[in-house]
């Protein structure tokens, strides 16, 4: 009985993980106070997976009110957060300690 459940406890792992590996993965970067690149094209339907690294000297807050993510960015650093599946559109994102600093989602 120990044993079963162990093995199902095993099965599960290997059925999650290929699933984690899949996530297409795209890079932003924070630097000279801008996001690089500010326009960020994502394929509609699916999940993502955002990773965003802070290059600039102070602490930033990645965030966006459209897509409901709100994450600190600490400099030198890098942050990932996972998005959607959203819809097709535009979806904007900023820097909430420079609220200046704005880019976008672009999902097709
Ligand atoms: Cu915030």
């Amino acid at each position: 009985m120990r044993r079963a459940k162990w093995m199902f406890a095993v099965v599960c792992v290997l059925a999650a993980a290929p699933a984690l590996a899949d996530d297409p993965s795209f890079s932003i970067v924070l630097k000279n106070n801008q996001f690089v690149p500010s326009e960020v094209q994502i394929p509609a339907g699916v999940k993502v997976k955002l990773v965003v690294r802070n290059e600039n000297s102070a602490v930033s807050e990645f965030e966006s009110t459209q897509f409901h993510r709100e994450k600190v960015v600490p400099p030198g650093q890098e942050i990932t957060v996972f998005v959607g599946p959203l819809d097709p559109g535009s979806y904007e994102f900023f820097d909430d300690f420079h609220p200046e600093t704005r880019g976008h989602l672009v999902v097709k």
